[in-house]
């Protein structure tokens, strides 16, 4: 067979969420990485000030992480888990659950944020039909919601051109209003102090389709992908409040918020609510290998355990899920974040971190800065006549720079590695500040 390999061809790999055609005519791309930084295919070093996309919580290319998977693809590299099993997903499982807040004590292993929140809506079906109340199917989401990109995330998420091109999607589905709210909240350092009667939204939509026909409410604690909104002071406990009044499942999507971003091990427990359900991926494993973990209370659990010992419980699952090269992965990342302190490190340079990001107050465009845990995002008063240029220059500015951050619309979201140093976070906004200050 005469086959041309053209390995520098651009054109094959149709790319995610991109302008394939822009990308292509001024290719970004990465060879290697270490750390706190990626380096590019003409060697130049760019500090992460993304985690990769939000993942890599422990920082690139870490050993143990790296030689966990090594010995799991060299001793045993599939087993399935569908009516057996292997240790690997056993031990990843417990590890997990000893990990998550209170109350949570099983793991559904999907691959991906998406797959977890199917994972997650499905069960919230089935857990009320199993328990005699099959008429709970609607399925509650909020405007400007990321819950991937399957159809049951679509459909809950609230990002219009997430969306618009995909048909009718799932049926039964209403959303939350969302809780940006610059006129009375810009610059806020962490939670903004106005917007916790949002929450009641859920009474509204429980007046309008009634509770009967409800099973379940899905929010992000901090929604991240639409460009880092926080929750306004209440927020959440008082939605978890009224979720628990009209038996209403509350599924926490901590795909982002897992795993140490906000300075303790889960959103959940930096803002004390306790859901029924709680969806993450990403820093599962560091971002090594695709992973998903669904963490469910036992009283879920419980729901579907009552028939009899032949009968599958849950006609759900992935050939891929608790994969024992990805659970190795996890085994590694959980090792590496436990040795070296990571899930509590955002609290202690939280501070630090805010005061260098809030510093960029007054440079051009900016409209509004906002932060939590080691995460922020900086807001521009987008061209009228290109919404999303203002930050989408400034993003490959700052990648010319050295520096890599993240652009939604007319926003850049911060979220470094957990073991940056503080001398990485001044470099981090000292090249960011330039790029702010020299861009129009
Ligand atoms: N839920 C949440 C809360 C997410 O943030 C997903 C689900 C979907 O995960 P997967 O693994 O299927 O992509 C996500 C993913 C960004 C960005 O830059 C955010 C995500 C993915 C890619 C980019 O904001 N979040």
């Amino acid at each position: 067979m005469n086959v041309q390999i053209k390995p520098n061809d651009l054109e094959a790999f149709w790319m995610p969420f991109t302008a394939n055609k822009q990308f292509k005519a001024n290719p970004r791309l990465f060879v290697g990485a270490k750390d706190m930084h990626y380096i590019t295919n003409d060697g130049r070093r760019v500090l992460d000030g993304t985690s990769g996309l939000w993942c890599v919580n422990a920082g690139h290319c870490r050993p143990k992480i790296a030689d966990a998977i090594k010995a799991q693809v060299e001793t045993l590299d599939f087993a399935g888990t569908f009516q057996m099993g292997h240790t690997r997903a056993f031990e990843a499982a417990t590890r997990l659950v000893d990990l998550a807040p209170e109350g949570f004590d099983h793991v559904f292993f999907t691959n991906s944020g998406s797959e977890s929140v199917e994972t997650a809506l499905k069960m919230a079906i089935a857990y009320h039909r199993a328990k005699g109340n099959g008429s709970k199917v609607r399925l509650i989401g909020r405007e400007r919601g990321y819950h991937g990109v399957n159809f049951g995330g679509m459909s809950v998420g609230g990002i219009g051109p997430n969306r618009k091109a995909f048909g009718a999607l799932v049926a039964g589905v209403d959303h939350l209003r969302h809780t940006h709210d610059i006129a009375r909240n810009a610059f806020s350092r962490g939670e903004p102090e106005h917007g916790a009667e949002l929450a009641d939204d859920l009474e509204r939509l429980v007046a309008l389709h009634d509770a009967s026909t409800i099973a379940a409410v899905i929010v992000e604690p901090v929604a991240c992908s639409t460009g880092v909104l926080i929750p306004p002071k209440g927020y959440l406990k008082r939605l978890e409040a009224i979720a628990r009044k009209y038996d209403i499942l509350l599924i926490a999507d901590e795909v982002i918020t897992a795993f140490g971003r906000l300075g303790v091990p889960f959103g959940s427990d930096y803002f004390g609510i306790s859901p029924d359900i709680i969806t993450t991926a990403k820093g599962v494993t560091n971002g090594t290998v695709p992973m998903g973990a669904v963490f469910v209370k036992s009283h879920i659990h419980e729901a579907f355990t009552n028939g009899p010992e032949w009968m599958i419980d849950l006609f759900h699952g992935y050939t891929y899920s608790g994969h024992p090269v990805a659970c190795a992965a996890a085994l590694g990342t959980l090792d590496t974040y436990a040795d070296e302190g990571l899930l509590t490190r955002a609290a202690e340079l939280a501070p630090y971190w805010e005061e260098r990001v809030h510093a960029l107050k007054g440079l051009p465009h900016v409209i509004d800065i906002r932060n939590i845990g080691l995460i922020g995002a900086v807001e521009f008063a987008p061209d009228p006549a290109q919404p999303g240029k203002r930050a989408y220059e400034r993003f490959v500015k700052a990648f010319e720079a050295g520096l890599l951050v993240r652009q939604t619309g007319d926003i850049i979201a911060l979220s470094p590695p957990l073991v940056i140093s503080k001398s990485e976070i001044d470099e981090l906004f000292d090249i960011f500040t330039k790029v702010l200050k020299s861009t129009n």
